[in-house]
């Protein structure tokens, strides 16, 4: 049966904010103290879900996580009222009460690693919630993030909602980030999946900054998702590209259907991935390679073009959907440009302003989640997680009331933002019909 790809974008949280907590993503660092807009970031990424949407691509949302995140507080030693808590946090570990108060979920490319039902052996949709263990921040999402995929795909029939995958560091998972899916007509899927370093055979790695996925983790994911091993490959995340500021393979390598847009410092061996494809996918296959001289590394960490969207239109053609730093670097924008003269089905590129969402080093890959359904699959969600008017119109009016516009790192030391947070999750969770999946509603 016919499939098509479902964006889920992450709904920005009310604590978006910039608190440096991202070693190796340079915009983290760079933005680190600065005054975010928790109402701007998340009328942005609803932007360019009405774009997307105008566009024909198939849109839907996941909610954002509870923040802070008071369970984490109290498993940390952190008791009393919830007041007291974030209080107390703020006042022994204002560090502890940044990293749970992140707004990080919004980058639901980070939430799971998805197979879909054409590719799997017992022909269901397979989903995997990401770990994160590699940034203390991140790992705090999963168990949530588990939750809300459990309820939204809880039909059985259609639906493996798998754990996060354990072993904590030696099964480091960051989830699509690190995988592409490849597809040309007339041919089996290929995965890609990429990892930056691996627990039982170490070699070559970054020096500066950390190597997030592990291959113990991508090999498992494959394993579970039932894909054939013809379909996999796994290629290692250049430590070169890592040490530059590609924390996940996605800032460096972009793939759709038969076209790859790739960086030569994305992988330890960018050429020979590219022959392995060729080989795999036939002279449908339509990859575009910047080199270093055309594209600096640095440049292309800076301005983002590869953690663009590249989404197949109702016309079979293809487009891009860029962050607006891309437009503004002339390098990048130069690369961008080259893909869409070239013989490919991509067509056009727009550019979109994310900026609230780039600040933290998430571009408009980082904020979507793609999954794969036919009609039945879809039918067999009973969520109201599908982009339409309606949905859009309830949304913004929900941002509008319960979204502070100004929000610096010492403004999560107020306990009121807490409450602020329950409240419009709360309302949130009624609107897209999820029932009680956070912890402060089932306590
Ligand atoms: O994990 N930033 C996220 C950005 C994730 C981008 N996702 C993809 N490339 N798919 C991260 O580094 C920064 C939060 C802060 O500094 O407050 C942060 O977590």
């Amino acid at each position: 049966m016919a499939q098509r790809e479902y964006n889920f974008d992450g709904v920005v949280g009310p604590t978006h904010n910039h608190a440096g907590m991202a070693p190796g993503n340079l915009a983290s660092q760079a933005h680190e103290g600065e005054v975010s807009s928790p109402r701007q970031a998340a009328l942005q990424g609803l932007a360019k879900m009405r774009f997307l949407a105008s566009l024909g691509v198939e849109q839907a949302v996941l909610p954002p996580q509870p923040r802070p995140s008071l369970r984490t507080l109290r498993a940390l030693g952190f008791t009393g009222t919830d007041e007291a808590v974030v209080t107390r946090a703020a006042t022994d570990a204002e560090l502890l009460l940044r990293a749970c108060s992140s707004a990080a979920a919004m980058w639901t490319a980070n939430a799971c690693t998805t197979a879909p039902s054409e590719d799997t052996a017992d022909r269901r949709v397979h989903l995997t919630p990401a770990n994160l263990t590699a940034m203390f921040h991140r790992s705090i999402e999963a168990d949530t993030t588990h939750a809300v995929l459990a309820r939204i795909f809880s039909d059985v029939r259609h639906f493996a909602v798998h754990a996060p995958l354990p072993g904590g560091a030696h099964f480091a998972d960051e989830g699509a980030a690190n995988h592409s899916r490849l597809q040309v007509e007339g041919r089996p899927a290929v995965h890609v999946f990429g990892w930056g370093r691996s627990s039982y055979r170490p070699g070559p790695g970054p020096q500066r900054f950390p190597a997030r996925q592990t291959r113990e983790a991508s090999e498992t994911l494959a394993r579970l998702h039932q894909l054939p091993a013809s379909a996999c490959l796994f290629p290692q995340q250049s430590p070169a590209g890592i040490d530059a500021g590609a924390f996940h393979s996605d800032v460096l390598v972009v793939g759709n259907d038969g076209v790859l847009l790739v960086h030569e410092l994305a992988f330890l061996d960018t050429p020979g991935l590219v022959q392995q494809l060729r080989e795999k996918l036939g002279p449908g296959f339509r990859p575009v390679v910047a080199s270093e001289a055309e594209l600096p590394v640095a440049e292309a960490v800076a301005a983002y073009p590869f953690n663009s969207q590249l989404v197949t239109l109702p016309s079979g053609r293809m487009a891009i959907v860029a962050p607006k730093e891309s437009e503004e670097s002339p390098a990048a924008r130069a690369f961008l440009e080259r893909v869409v003269a070239q013989d490919n089905p991509v067509q056009a590129v727009h550019y979109l302003d994310v900026r609230e969402s780039m600040h933290n080093g998430g571009g408009p890959a980082c904020l979507r989640q793609r999954i794969r359904l036919t009609d039945a699959e879809r039918d067999a969600v009973h969520a109201r997680v599908f982009y339409d008017e309606a949905l859009d119109v309830d949304l913004s009016s929900w941002i509008r009331r319960h979204y502070r516009d100004r929000l610096v790192p010492e403004d999560l030391r107020d306990p009121a933002l807490a409450r602020e947070s329950m409240a419009a999750l709360d309302e949130l969770t009624r609107m897209l019909r999820l029932g009680s999946v956070y912890d402060f509603q089932k306590a």
